[in-house]
Formats: C-alpha cells, sequence, structure tokens
C-alpha cells in the first residue's frame, strides 16, 4: 500500500529527525469548524514547539497521506462528518478500495503510523469501554494491544466507562505511564483516581522505557496520559453531571457504535456551554507539546 508522505515529513523521518502523528477523526468527528482545524494547526505548532515534526495522518479520497498542508487540513475540516469515514483497523480497506475521505481514530492513526516508521502519537482521549455497554470496547483498546506506538493522551474520555477501560488496557498488556502524575487522567479533568504503572516525569523518562521495550521486540503499544494543564481543566462533577446526562439521551434516542463517541462529545459541550471544548482544546496542544519532547529525547538515544 502506497502512503503518500508530506515533503517534510519524508524529509524528517529520512534523516532520523523526531516526528509525532496526529490523528483526524478529531478533526472531522471531534470538534466543530472552524474550531477543528483551528486546533489541529494549533496541535501542529505545539509539536513543533515541543522539537518534532507534525504528520497529520488521513485518507483522501482512497490515498493515505503521512503529514497534510494546510489546504488538505482545511479541506478535511470542512467535509461534514457523515461524509467522511471514520477509520479504524477494519475501516482502512473500505476507505480506501472505494476512494473515500477517511479519518483515522486512535486505532487507524496507530496502524499507519507504524507503518510510516513514526513511534509516537498525540491525541485527547482515546476510546474505551462505554458505560452501561460493556461489549462496546474501542478498537484503540485492540490496536494497543498489537502495534508498537507509544500513544500521548489525557487517558481515555471521560464519557466512558474508566475502570473497566483501565482493566482492559492491563489484561491487553499496554503499560499505562501518568505523565507527572500518580494517577491516570481522565481527559477533561485531570485525575479518574486509577492508578497508573508508572509516574515519569520527564521525556527522557518516556524515552528510556520507549527504548527498552523496543530492545525487547514488544509488539503492543504503550500509553501515556497527560493530565489537562490545571488552569482549563473542567470540574470532575460539573463534567461528571453532564456526561451523565448526555449517557442517558443517548440510551434514549439509541445511538450507539461509531456515532456514540461524536454524539456524546458534542452533547456534553452543548450541557456545558462550551466549557467541556475548552478543556479539549487545551489538552490537545499540551499532548503535541509533550508528545514532541518525548519524540525529540527518543531521536537522541
Ligand atoms: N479524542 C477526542 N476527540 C475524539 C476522539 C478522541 O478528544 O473525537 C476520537 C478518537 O479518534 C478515538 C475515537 O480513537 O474518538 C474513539 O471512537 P470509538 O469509541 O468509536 O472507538
Ligand atoms: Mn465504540
Amino acid at each position: 500500500m502506497e502512503l503518500l508522505f508530506h515533503p517534510e515529513t519524508e524529509a524528517a523521518l529520512a534523516a532520523g529527525k523526531p516526528v509525532v502523528a496526529l490523528e483526524s477523526t478529531v478533526i472531522t468527528h471531534g470538534l466543530p469548524y472552524p474550531q477543528n482545524v483551528e486546533t489541529a494547526v494549533l496541535m501542529e505548532t505545539a509539536v513543533r514547539e515541543g522539537g518534532a515534526t507534525p504528520a497529520t495522518i488521513a485518507i483522501i479520497q482512497g490515498q493515505i497521506h503521512i503529514g497534510l498542508t494546510a489546504s488538505q487540513l482545511e479541506y478535511l475540516g470542512r467535509q461534514s462528518s457523515d461524509t467522511v469515514r471514520k477509520c479504524s483497523r477494519r475501516d482502512i480497506p473500505l476507505a480506501v478500495a472505494r476512494q473515500e475521505n477517511g479519518a483515522t481514530t486512535v486505532a487507524g492513526t496507530m496502524i499507519l503510523a507504524h507503518r510510516a516508521g513514526i513511534a509516537v502519537f498525540a491525541t485527547g482521549g482515546i476510546g474505551g469501554v462505554h458505560r452501561g455497554h460493556p461489549f462496546d470496547v474501542s478498537a484503540d483498546l485492540g490496536e494497543l494491544a498489537r502495534t508498537p506506538v507509544t500513544v500521548v493522551s489525557s487517558g481515555a474520555k471521560s464519557i466512558l466507562d474508566l475502570p473497566a477501560t483501565r482493566e482492559v488496557l492491563e489484561t491487553n498488556g499496554v503499560p499505562v505511564i501518568g505523565y507527572g502524575s500518580d494517577m491516570m487522567a481522565a481527559f477533561f479533568s485531570r485525575s479518574s483516581g486509577l492508578p497508573v504503572d508508572a509516574r515519569l516525569d520527564t521525556p527522557d523518562e518516556v524515552a528510556a522505557v520507549i527504548g527498552a521495550h523496543r530492545a525487547l521486540n514488544l509488539q503492543n503499544g504503550i500509553l501515556v496520559t497527560v493530565p489537562v494543564p490545571e488552569a482549563d481543566a473542567f470540574d470532575a462533577d460539573e463534567a461528571e453531571m453532564a456526561i451523565a446526562q448526555a449517557t442517558q439521551e443517548a440510551d434514549a434516542q439509541g445511538i450507539h457504535g461509531p456515532a456514540a463517541t461524536p454524539w456524546l462529545l458534542r452533547r456534553v459541550a452543548a450541557l456545558t456551554n462550551g466549557r467541556s471544548l475548552r478543556a479539549n482544546v487545551a489538552l490537545l496542544k499540551n499532548n503535541g507539546r509533550i508528545a514532541g519532547q518525548i519524540a525529540a529525547a527518543l531521536a537522541q538515544q
């Protein structure tokens, strides 16, 4: 399968310089236009500030792109979410063969980043086990079990069943690292109250773990969870009220499958007058910067 590289991404990879992959579902299904494109650009800038080259990954008319131009980002961001396939593992061949536009989820981005030779990937929150639907388990967890990419995120989205999600990560053999924290981050809020496997405080310490993982030739992913910056964190109780209401409404309306996560995020944003969005944008930027630093430390090893 041919990957189309942005020239800057290709040059960075060829020179052994640090590169950080970014997903595209957050652009097409996670945030409204134009905030989605603005945030995607801010996240790319944050990766650069951290010391790495950003590579946003997406499928445009059936072609897999590793790194997007500004106009490609704008094009994707303007598409209505129902015309863009949300691509996890099962969806990638469908989008490619049918020449569709496809936005890669955490799972889809991990697969394509690994193919492209990119080891570090930054996002907002991974998918997990849905509340009240123990068999709706995000493909992100399955991918973390089988693809050796380090995912820098603010934990799993708090719209999920976080204790169940934590258990599945453990079953799947995924090391969960708390970046500057003893607890797994909870997306809009700083702590889930669930312990991590190790607290690491610097990019070098994370790079050392990735290095050991590589030397052992382990084929699973690593999850680094970074709490949302204090100033932009969303009060956990307030977030919980909105999430509980949104979850009830989604169940009543029969919203499920791939539609569930985007629907819940949009509804929580409406119920909190956009305050959840502020936390979401802040954590995306912060995670991009830290992933850039981790990729830079890894390139130094
Ligand atoms: N994080 C966000 N916004 C999002 C997502 C994550 O802040 O839109 C996306 C990611 O692409 C993640 C996906 O992989 O939601 C999970 O969807 P599902 O639960 O259907 O697997
Ligand atoms: Mn799901």
